[in-house]
């Protein structure tokens, strides 16, 4: 179908395609580096297992080893995809070289990410950051939650650090950090001693936001987990723990919610707009659970068309941060990240053709028959025709696979 005969069909329902189209053009998706290589970074021995709550699973060929082989794969998806990219590091990718040789992740410093700068500014790209508390000898195994006085004090200076550098990141680049800490602290069996982590973490966030930063610039959050594999009794880092503190703590920090850190039945999508009655800006990683793990590739599927729906539909596009977190190394990683970001883009797409004034309406006129039937209609509307428009109008080609298996054979398989 035309675009054309689709922008009609859509304007039947009151909707238009071109407005948007131009909506979409405007919302920021945050681009995980951390899906091009199996979340090892640069700063640890890439032979050793990851460790700290989260696997990768699977050895497709093609994994890049070096910042320069990161940087290739991330500007092959930013040829790729359309809209607005944000690029989201974490710690471990610090670049280390001749003048500025390796330093722990207590002593890392702004210049570690000149060359992330250097990147982001020739793209036009802001960039958001995340302290890295896990894969580290020093998780002994818990981090910021340790009761060795050691290792908690070298995790704090971790995040004192990353502070500093979010900072950096949103001077430089011009647009604000999102740092988000998120640890896999917990136990694999029922603890003896449950407050007493959470004491300690509380205590430890606590003097990691004490470092000065100007919190326009700079958006730290708590990012919390159910379970991880290895923590599957007891996380210190919970929901309860999380939220809680992003709400005592407003002049401070902002909530994050991962749609994958939840019980299977618990929905981000329905947790939104609670949050939005009390926080004027919240963060997201959007990820898609699967039985155990909490990070496979982005799909279009109902939860993620349902959290679009709920991040267009209320007008809170610029009071929700998005940013993507999977990591898959069993198929090509490149195509694993523009597949995440564009069915993200299709389900934002979708709730921006939606007469959400016209459903609105019937739901507070009981008329909830009607309303089933619509949504039920608008499922088959012709959202991949406005969608090509999308690639069209941004000059990006409708068809990237064939493209990416070029790039794989040239690029990923010789390395
Ligand atoms: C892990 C969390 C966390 C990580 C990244 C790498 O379950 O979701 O956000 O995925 O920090
Ligand atoms: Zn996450």
């Amino acid at each position: 179908m035309s675009y054309s005969d689709a922008k009609i069909i859509y304007a039947d329902f009151g909707v238009d395609t071109d407005k948007a189209l131009e909506a979409l053009k405007n919302v920021s998706v945050s681009l995980h580096c951390w899906q091009g290589d199996d979340v090892r970074g640069f700063d640890t021995d890439p032979s050793k297992p990851l460790t700290g709550g989260i696997q990768t699973t699977g050895n497709y060929p093609g994994r890049a080893r070096t910042p320069e082989e990161l940087m290739a794969d991330i500007d092959e998806v930013l040829k790729l995809v359309p809209g607005k990219i944000k690029m989201n590091l974490h710690a471990s990718y610090a670049i280390f070289d001749e003048e500025n040789p390796w330093v722990d992740r207590d002593k890392l410093e702004p210049k570690h990410f000149k060359k992330w700068v250097d990147f982001c500014k020739a793209r036009g790209l802001g960039c958001d950051f995340n302290p890295t508390f896990f894969s580290h000898p020093k998780c002994d195994p818990l981090t910021l939650s340790s009761p060795n006085e050691e290792t908690r004090k070298f995790w704090i200076e971790h995040g004192k650090a990353s502070i500093r550098i979010s900072q950096y990141l949103a001077e430089e680049l011009g647009q604000p950090c999102v740092m988000n800490i998120w640890t896999g602290d917990g136990f694999k069996d029922i603890p003896a001693d449950r407050i007493g982590p959470r004491v300690r973490y509380k205590e430890a966030i606590d003097e990691i936001l004490s470092e000065p930063y100007d919190f326009k610039l700079v958006k730290p959050c708590i990012e919390s987990k159910v379970f991880g594999i290895g923590v599957e009794a007891y996380t210190v880092g919970s929901a309860e723990f999380a939220l809680s503190y992003a709400a005592a703590n407003t002049d401070k920090c902002i909530p994050l919610m991962d749609n994958g850190h939840y019980h299977p039945t618990e929905v981000v999508s329905d947790k939104i707009s609670s949050l939005l009655n009390f926080f004027p800006k919240i963060a997201l990683h959007i990820t898609r659970g699967v039985r155990w793990d909490s990070d496979h590739v982005v799909r279009f599927d109902d939860e993620t068309r349902e959290i679009a729906k709920e991040i267009v539909a209320g007008g809170n596009v610029d009071n929700i941060l998005i940013a993507l977190d999977y990591f898959d190394a069993s198929i090509n990683r490149t195509a694993a990240w523009i597949m995440g970001i564009e069915n993200l883009q299709k389900a934002l797409l979708e709730a921006l053709l939606t007469p959400h004034e016209e459903m609105k309406k019937l739901q507070n006129e009981d008329r909830f028959t009607e309303l089933f039937a619509l949504q039920e209609k608008m499922k088959l509307m012709p959202l991949g025709a406005v969608y090509e428009e999308f690639l069209r109008s941004e000059g990006k080609p409708l068809d990237y696979i064939t493209e990416i298996l070029k790039y794989e054979k040239d690029v990923l398989f010789k390395r």
